[in-house]
């Protein structure tokens, strides 16, 4: 059984070959985006044991998700196929100096139908830990329901919740992610957030505020990613600044907060400090936004280990 079990929607990304309009834009890269199989599939590079739940449509795209993720060494036994829904899929478009936008085409998507009546708690409860994050309860009510079912299976048998606010307003409101992430936040163990997702569901922007507010609801362990300027990390008895690591050329942000998550997570099961967790999340991040991919820049643990002793080296 997997150490770590997460549930989510993966979408078929397009990623422009050429950078500008869409419409001008006359080819594309496809692969594969979704926070929590990114979460999944850099873990399994670092050497850990992953189960992905999911809903795929019958169709090309569906087949084309399975075989890559489970090429990635995920296990993917828990992915139900739907008989007339689709693959959800998604475009992106990167403007220079603008940074790169997404475009869903997901509504009604096969994902969106998961249902709490379909988890298998075994499956669940076999695991150290169950990461959801807050893309799949603005799929659909349904989705919303298998999350909270799924993470009191873990809470009740001992599971450590982790969760990613991961807010994605194209899919939601700020009111109502707002409301819906304050009412899964009393079941989980460990927040993995961007800052500025933070202030949002808070309305705050004060650090040790936004430590204070999470640690009210019961969460034990949060990490405040912040992009380039690395991460702040807090436990019940101790907080730390953490040094971000540097990369010789940005070129795609989307998918370092999941790459973040994969290292900090993957601490957490080979029981290192809080301080270290911070450190794997901060050196994956920096290997995500050196690719265009979400997952094409994860990288093995030996790559990972390389990397952070030789940026200690280079700081000596
Ligand atoms: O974190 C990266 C994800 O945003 C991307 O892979 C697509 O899961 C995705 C989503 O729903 O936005």
């Amino acid at each position: 059984m997997p150490e770590m079990v997460t549930i989510g929607e993966t979408l078929v990304a397009f990623c422009p070959v050429q950078n500008g309009p869409l419409r001008y834009v006359p080819e594309f890269r496809k692969s594969i985006a979704g926070a929590e199989s990114n979460v999944a599939i850099g873990l399994c590079r670092l050497g850990h044991s992953c189960g992905w739940i999911s809903r795929v449509g019958r169709d090309e795209f569906g087949k084309y998700l399975i075989r890559e993720i489970r090429a990635e060494g995920v296990d993917i036994s828990g992915v139900e196929t739907d008989e007339e829904l689709p693959t959800g899929i998604m475009f992106k478009e990167i403007i220079e100096g603008k940074g790169t936008k997404v475009y869903y085409y997901r509504k009604n998507s096969a994902a969106s139908r998961m249902i709490p009546e379909n988890l298998d708690a075994d499956y669940i409860r076999s695991a150290k830990i169950l990461h959801i994050t807050g893309i799949t309860p603005a799929l659909s009510p349904s989705c919303l329901d298998t999350v909270k079912k799924a993470a009191c299976i873990a809470r009740e048998n001992g599971v450590t919740v982790s969760f990613d606010l991961n807010i994605r307003l194209k899919l939601w409101d700020r009111k109502r992610a707002t409301r819906v992430i304050k009412s899964i936040l009393p079941g989980v163990d460990i927040v993995l957030t961007g800052k500025e997702e933070a202030e949002i569901i808070f309305g705050i922007d004060d650090e040790e505020e936004i430590f204070s507010s999470f640690f009210a609801f019961g969460i034990k362990t949060i990490a405040l990613k912040m992009g380039k300027m690395g991460c702040r990390v807090a436990g019940s008895n101790q907080k730390h600044i953490v040094q971000p690591f540097k990369v010789s050329r940005v070129i795609d942000t989307i998918g370092a907060g999941d790459a973040f998550d994969a290292g900090f997570l993957a601490g957490v099961l080979e029981k290192k400090t809080l301080l270290e967790c911070g450190i794997l999340g901060n050196a994956m991040g920096a290997f995500a936004v050196t690719t265009t991919g979400d997952i094409d820049g994860l990288p093995d643990r030996d790559e990972l280990t390389l990397f952070i002793n030789r940026q200690k080296e280079v700081c000596r």
